[in-house]
């Protein structure tokens, strides 16, 4: 395919959003997105940070094999920050936060790459929006255990805020989100979930993405 991402297809690929990296695994990563792949994640964002992350050859060779996993089941496969190692890699996309290298030079060295942006706040997700963003990355909606430098968590209600100021992009809320918090999170406005620890830790993966993703589809047929 050609050209920016559709809203609508992009809306499809935020429903069950895994975002990981070694740290966030106690098993081998390979095996967590193996099973997570079979049990229907929709995206995938490689996020290699914390307490003893990988680094130089072997952060690229762990990339390299996260992303031929995703490549084989047709999922898009999105680095957080790095892009150059995305350019690398030939990913499918880029998230970035507030404190990253801005929105617009990003978009520019990507093309028509995917583009996520983290939102805190309306004005946020304007400027996101304005620098050509696909979607929004909006949280931590709850407390998080996996983001050291996390800000406050502001409940499903700044993704509600942000629809009711007329925020259409497609949006995927963040941080905590577990099978039970999913629902208030989409009927606030999200279109998917994305999640760490709630398909890291899970004592069965395939079956935590399942769950979750089941709850997601459920919630935005109603
Ligand atoms: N950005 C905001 S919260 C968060 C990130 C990367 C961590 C989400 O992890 P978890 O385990 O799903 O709370
Ligand atoms: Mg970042």
């Amino acid at each position: 395919m050609s050209g920016r991402i559709l809203p609508a297809e992009m809306r499809e690929y935020l429903r069950m959003y895994l975002v990981m990296g070694s740290v966030n695994c106690s098993v081998g990563p390979e095996q967590v997105l193996t099973e997570a792949l079979a049990g229907g994640v929709t995206i995938f964002q490689f996020r290699e940070k914390g307490n003893g992350a990988l680094g130089g050859e072997s952060l690229i060779a762990l990339a390299r094999r996260l992303k031929e996993y995703c490549r084989k089941s047709g999922v898009p496969f999105i680095v957080n920050d790095d892009v150059e190692l995305a350019l690398a890699l030939d990913a499918d996309g880029v998230h970035i936060g507030q404190d990253d290298e801005s929105a617009e030079s990003v978009r520019k060295r990507i093309g028509d790459r995917i583009l996520g942006v983290s939102a805190h706040t309306v004005e946020d997700a304007r400027l996101a929006i304005l620098h050509g963003a696909d979607y929004l990355g909006v949280g931590p909606i709850y407390p998080t255990i996996s983001k050291a430098d996390a800000k406050d968590a502001r409940g499903p209600a700044i993704v509600r805020e942000m629809r009711e100021a007329g925020i259409d992009l497609p949006i995927v809320g963040i941080g905590g989100i577990t099978e039970e918090r999913s629902e208030e999170v989409i009927r606030a406005g999200a279109d998917g979930v994305a999640v760490i620890s709630a398909v890291t830790q899970a004592e069965q993966v395939r079956a935590a993405v399942e769950r979750i993703k089941e709850k997601v589809v459920q919630v935005l047929q109603h």
